[in-house]
């Protein structure tokens, strides 16, 4: 792939949930060596650090399940502010940090696709949905709302209002495995593309990534891919609260890797929930920055023919 800047943000967010430790994430993808990796391919890479989040005093939720409302919504601020800044001088990689960042991180990369007119995508990889509002959350945990916020939904009151809505038809999910009632109802009222566990057991993972990929091309868009570790499966990726059993191989996902690539679509990336306080030696840390290589042009041989369709 061509030479690409890419611009490391830093977002130590761990207010999404109630387990702690993601606020180590950022640094465990430096230890496992993200810039060398990253530097290796022929890129340029710029790391910005870890940021903090924004001052914010909201009035506390109707629900009183909700956990760290003001930390998330000062998160988002600073996210979706770093990403409107960073998108137009090359790749923003958002290293997690809990997928709360997401808030920040879509919605600043959607303002951004909407100043520059091109039409906006997301591929969600994740054992969940995460389309929970403040509302319908029972958990309380906003890692469980960010695509509910991007697309709109009400009962984010307290956030910094959207500057772009993600359009439903454009958001694509893959890995899915755990869904909660309410969120399967939201789902199929927007008529999200979900491509579960059992369908990727079905056609395989190539056919539905190819036909999304296929239809951001079409439309020259600008693709998010946010990452959550929960999307592999917890043999090879154990260090994430939420495990979910039967999830993506390390197969699989280097596919998903090597066609996003090959598709040459890719604008930004989230690398979510790795809570290094559960790793095994590392190994999920690393795992991660290997599949981010594949995702910047890493192969194993090259055939000058391949296309992601
Ligand atoms: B993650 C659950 N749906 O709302 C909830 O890890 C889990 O970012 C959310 O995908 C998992 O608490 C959020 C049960
Ligand atoms: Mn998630
Ligand atoms: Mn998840
Ligand atoms: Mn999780």
């Amino acid at each position: 792939m061509t030479a690409t800047h890419c611009i490391l943000i830093g977002a130590p967010v761990d207010s999404g949930k109630r387990r702690r430790g993601c606020l180590m994430g950022p640094d465990a993808y430096r230890t496992a060596g993200l810039l060398e990796a990253i530097t290796a391919l022929g890129h340029t890479v710029e790391d910005l650090g870890n940021l903090a989040p924004a001052e914010a005093s909201p009035a506390p939720h109707r629900n009183a399940a909700i956990h760290a409302l003001a930390q998330n919504v000062g998160w988002t601020q600073t996210l979706m502010d770093a990403a409107r800044t960073a998108a137009p001088r090359g790749l923003p990689i958002f290293l997690g940090g809990d997928h709360a960042l997401a808030l920040g991180s879509v919605a600043g990369m959607a303002a951004h696709a909407q100043d520059a007119g091109r039409p906006f995508f997301v591929l969600w990889l994740d054992a969940h949905s995460d389309i929970h509002t403040p509302d319908t959350s029972d958990s309380g945990n906003l890692h469980g709302t960010p695509v509910g916020y991007v697309t709109g939904r009400d009962g984010f009151d307290a956030f910094p209002p959207l500057p772009a809505r993600v359009d439903p038809a454009n958001i694509c999910m893959i890995g899915l495995r755990s869904v909660d009632a309410a969120e399967h109802t939201t789902l199929l009222a927007m008529n999200i593309d979900v491509v579960d566990m059992r369908m990727i057991d079905e056609t395989g993972i190539r056919a539905p990534l190819a036909a999304f990929l296929d239809r951001v091309q079409a439309a020259d868009g600008l693709l998010h891919v946010s990452l959550d570790v929960d999307f592999l499966d917890p043999a090879v990726a154990p260090a994430v609260g939420t495990t979910v059993p039967g999830g993506a191989t390390v197969r699989e996902a280097h596919l998903v890797m090597e066609m996003l690539c090959d598709s040459g679509r890719v604008t930004s990336l989230d690398l979510v929930e790795l809570n290094p306080f559960l790793d095994d030696r590392g190994k999920t840390a690393s795992l991660m920055v290997d599949l981010t290589a594949s995702l910047l042009g890493r192969r194993v041989f090259d055939r000058p023919t391949r296309s992601h369709a």
